[in-house]
């Protein structure tokens, strides 16, 4: 059996490329909904029915356990999704908390109550959309007290990327982190709570400093996953090859992810 990895574009192929690497035999199915990157700047009903969409597709191509590769998706549909519509047997998981987790310094599936932390002043990176649903902040009170996050919606910068324009997209986060800096001068880490940002995590990183403990989402989702596999064996598959479906054109897609990736990709039709 696959696992399932959803994004609205591209953005999740940070988290394969980390999954790739961590089980370089689990078989993954990719879904990106390019034709409706990027999610962002949509509201929440509309980023629960895309989602449901693209997360029924990958069930109907045999994925048992799905992740939400996307911030945005999970920000706005996982907590309803998991509630209200998951078939029995199916699981989809997002990637607050492998995150959130690393920052607090917690164990997977550590439920005692919210404690101190050595980081106190956390800069989030994130799209507008996910920026106001404030998901991030819910999760992140539930498992420590005593943190102050200052978010910075990074307008546009999803959208250099998926158009390819590196010059635009790190103009874009040279001035996100200058807007965030102005908010809160002294952040002792910041995250990108996107997963297109590990694409320019350099630029955040040099625009940032060096006093900055950068969070980056694909090591540690893929490191969170080996741990659940781990644990549930009958849901790692193994052997076959990785699909990648998009509902945007595929040959555009192919050639993008190429270049992300650096090595052959090739998308069908969703
Ligand atoms: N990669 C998505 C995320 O993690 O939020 C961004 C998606 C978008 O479409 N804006």
């Amino acid at each position: 059996m696959a696992v399932g990895i959803f994004d609205s574009g591209l953005g999740g192929l940070t988290v394969l490329g980390a999954i790739n690497r961590r089980l370089p035999d689990l078989p993954l199915v990719y879904y990106g909904d390019n034709a409706n990157a990027p999610y962002g700047v949509r509201d929440a009903a509309d980023i629960y029915e895309l989602t449901t969409a693209g997360v029924s597709r990958l069930f109907e191509a045999g994925c048992d356990l799905v992740i939400l590769a996307c911030n945005t998706a999970s920000a706005a549909a996982l907590r309803k999704m998991q509630e209200a519509w998951v078939p029995e047997g199916k699981r989809v998981l997002g990637v607050f908390v492998p995150l959130i987790e690393s920052l607090t310094e917690r164990q997977w599936g550590d439920n005692s109550p919210p404690r101190e932390v050595a980081v106190k002043h956390v800069a989030l990176f994130a799209t507008p959309a996910t920026v106001r649903s404030r998901a991030f902040q819910r999760e992140l009170a539930f498992r420590a007290i005593g943190v102050d996050v200052e978010a910075q919606a990074c307008g546009g910068v999803v959208d250099a990327i998926e158009e390819g324009d590196m010059i635009l997209a790190e103009a874009l986060v040279r001035s996100h982190v200058e807007a965030l800096l102005r908010k809160m001068p002294e952040p002792d880490a910041a995250v990108l709570g996107c997963t297109h940002y590990p694409l320019v995590e350099e630029i955040f990183a040099a625009a940032l400093g060096p006093s900055v403990q950068v969070y980056s989402q694909p090591a540690l989702v893929a490191e969170s996953l080996a741990d659940y596999l781990s644990r549930r064996p009958e849901m790692a598959g193994q052997g076959a090859d990785s699909l990648f479906l998009t509902t945007g054109k595929p040959e555009r897609v192919s050639n993008q992810a190429t270049q992300f990736l650096r090595r052959k990709i090739e998308f069908l039709p969703a």
